[in-house]
């Protein structure tokens, strides 16, 4: 009898420092790591709903990322999409460097990743800076979870430049295991779905989804409106310029007609190359970025 209580209370006590250890962990803030891949997080034209995601979701993200972004202006559409969201849907979607009031933790460099002077985006000065800065940025700062780069016009390089990058990106993978690593199609360019940005970028979502990657499909997003238009074989650029006629000379935009037929169902924001209908779509679809990231299933 006697032995059976003290089992039992030696089971209470392992089961109480248990949980103490866990929540302790939680509070400590940067100790949250997001949870192990199972599957590719392919972030696309149809992550675009920002009210499909559950605000607990959002709450999560809030409470576990903390995210750095190396990017120049292309880049520069999903940040002053979700600066311009916070006025058009409420500070629940507020983010600043280092999280404070409650705010995402998000670390927007742009240009100069960690103020390092190495390394601007993923071609910016060469196709390897990006990589080096990374190394040193995690090296200092170990509380960072989320590592998301974007390219500016050089996606537009040869198959094996791109293998490159998708090695470099491994790389990092299997020596941060801690942190996740956000993959990047390049903006659309014009070009027709045989050119060689829309074949690069194919490249990259292929290798994204047959390795269980995550992706921010930068050029899928950008390739059809919110009604789920498609423009990506219609010689569709970065600025919602298209062809609409066939005739090979692009004499509509997709992203103003949108605007115009939809007043207050879209917010004016800065939108770098672009409409701001564009940087509304990469701010939602970061949103849905980072809840995935944050455990959400995307259901
Ligand atoms: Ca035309």
């Amino acid at each position: 009898m006697n032995r059976l209580k003290a089992t039992t209370w030696i089971g209470l006590l392992i089961v109480l420092v248990w949980s103490y250890g866990c929540s302790s962990s939680d509070a400590g803030g940067g100790g949250g790591d997001p949870d192990p891949l199972t599957d590719a997080i392919l972030i696309d034209h149809d992550s675009v709903d920002v009210d499909d995601i559950p605000s607990s979701w959002i709450d999560q993200a809030r409470q576990k990322l903390h995210i750095a972004y190396g990017h120049t202006s292309h880049g520069s559409q999903l940040t002053t999409g979700m600066a311009g969201l916070v006025g058009f849907k409420g500070t629940q979607y507020s983010f600043n460097s280092g999280g404070t009031g409650g705010a995402l933790d998000l670390r927007d460099y742009y240009s100069d990743f960690g103020g390092l002077g190495v390394a601007n985006d993923l071609g910016n000065p060469n196709r390897t800076a990006w990589e080096s800065a990374t190394r040193t940025y995690l090296a200092a700062h170990s509380e960072v979870n989320v590592i998301i780069w974007s390219w500016c016009w050089q996606v537009d390089g040869t198959q094996a430049e791109i293998q490159q990058y998708l090695d470099l990106m491994s790389g990092l993978e299997h020596d941060f295991p801690n942190v996740k690593f956000v993959y990047m199609t390049g903006h659309t360019d014009g070009a027709r779905l045989t050119g060689n940005v829309p074949v690069r970028n194919k490249q990259i979502r292929d290798y994204c989804t047959a390795n269980k990657k995550i992706l921010y499909d930068f050029a899928d997003i950008e390739s059809y409106d919110p009604d789920g238009s498609y423009f990506g074989d219609k010689l569709v650029n970065d600025a919602c310029d298209y062809d609409s006629n066939g005739d090979g000379t692009r004499d509509r935009n997709w992203a103003v007609d949108w605007q115009n037929a939809h007043p207050g169902e879209w917010y004016d924001c800065e939108s770098a190359h672009s409409q701001p209908l564009n940087a509304n779509l990469k701010a939602y679809a970061a949103w849905h970025l980072w809840a995935r990231l944050a455990g959400w299933d995307g259901r």
